[in-house]
């Protein structure tokens, strides 16, 4: 049987991930477009889209006829790691079911720290007894999202729904119903004087990286109802200082945090953070890239892009997200 490769081919670049459940969703979606995975088809003239996560540097220069990237994921920090990235347009995630995913785990965290679920979960582990009849309401805290993206406007609506006050912080300015929103480096300052619990979801760019350090805590508000403000990272690892992180728990300027992204992933089985009894990590498992909801999209795209049409949630090269 001759393939039909009308449609030209896709190829698949993934590192750290396995491809097979995203070929057999490829296979299922689009028969039409046959996929190569790479090295093979590292110079293949056929591929029209690449698919990939964490590609391997220097692959997508190679292919002539490259149309278009598409990430699998939201944030395209792992797109960018390539310095011979060609000059197709990238598109990124942006789908309910990953919006869905991580709005379910910010409330979570949140609830969690504000349920206070670390001090009991200490508390059976040393078969303790202690009611704590201390319970603030959620009207009394005010999570603060540093940025307001697909995945940040989510979360606020999502957090405002359980009782919470909500702030935020973004590059441009917004207005978004019931949230005190600040943007750019003047906003900053006002921003973290608002929260008691900070959820990250920006993107790693140039301008964010290392943006969690500890010249940011010491601007947190420290006269909240819980004292020290706590920090939740589900936006990547390279936004934050670790040693800051480790030394502002130990200082007080920060009282707990949760992790789900780290600097290096896997984290290493000797960091400290897994064994510090004001961390909660979990393995970058905040809002998973589900094949059976990403892949129909992407193909549509792709026919969409192969008719003439524009492709959307396109990435701002300049801007890095
Ligand atoms: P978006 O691009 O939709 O939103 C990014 C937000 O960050 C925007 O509000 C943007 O501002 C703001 N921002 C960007 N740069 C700056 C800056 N220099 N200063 C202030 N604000 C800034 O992204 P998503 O919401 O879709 O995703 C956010 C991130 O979440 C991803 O990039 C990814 O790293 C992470 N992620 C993590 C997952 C996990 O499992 N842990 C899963 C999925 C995503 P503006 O609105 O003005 O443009
Ligand atoms: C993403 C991720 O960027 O899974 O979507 O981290």
């Amino acid at each position: 049987m001759t393939e039909n490769t009308e449609k030209g081919r896709i190829l698949l670049a993934l590192t750290g991930w396995s491809p097979d459940v995203w070929l057999e969703e490829l296979g299922k979606i689009a028969p039409e477009r046959p996929v190569t995975l790479e090295p093979d088809g590292a110079s293949d003239p056929s591929i029209h889209y690449a698919v990939v996560w964490k590609q391997r540097p220097a692959l997508l220069a190679k292919l002539p006829n490259l149309k278009a990237i598409f990430s699998l994921g939201a944030g395209v920090d792992h797109v960018f790691g390539d310095p011979d990235l060609p000059q197709v347009p990238i598109v990124r995630v942006v789908s309910p079911d990953l919006t869905t995913r991580m709005s379910e785990y910010v409330a979570w965290q949140v609830l969690d720290h504000h349920r206070m679920g670390p001090r009991y979960r200490a508390q059976q582990a040393s078969r303790i007894w202690d009611e704590d009849r201390g319970q603030r309401a959620a009207a009394d805290i005010t999570v603060g999202i540093m940025g307001l993206g697909e995945l940040g406007r989510d979360a606020a609506a999502k957090l405002r729904g359980l009782g919470f006050k909500v702030s935020g912080w973004a590059r441009t300015e917004k207005q978004l119903d019931g949230v005190a929103c600040y943007a750019g480096a003047d906003g900053l300052g006002p921003f973290l004087a608002s929260g008691d619990i900070f959820v990250v979801l920006l993107p790693l760019t140039p301008e964010t990286r290392n943006i969690l350090d500890r010249s940011l805590f010491a601007r947190m508000s420290k006269r909240g109802p819980l004292g020290a403000p706590v920090l939740i990272n589900a936006g990547r690892g390279g936004l934050q200082n670790e040693a800051d992180i480790l030394a502002a728990l130990n200082e007080g300027l920060l009282s707990a945090v949760t992790l789900d992204v780290f600097q290096q992933e896997p984290l290493s089985p000797d960091s400290p953070f897994w064994t510090h009894p004001k961390v909660t990590i979990t393995p970058h498992a905040a809002a998973a890239s589900v094949p059976s909801s990403l892949i129909k999209p992407m193909v549509q795209q792709m026919n969409a892009h192969d008719r003439g049409e524009k492709l959307i949630n396109l990435v701002d090269r300049k801007a890095g997200y």
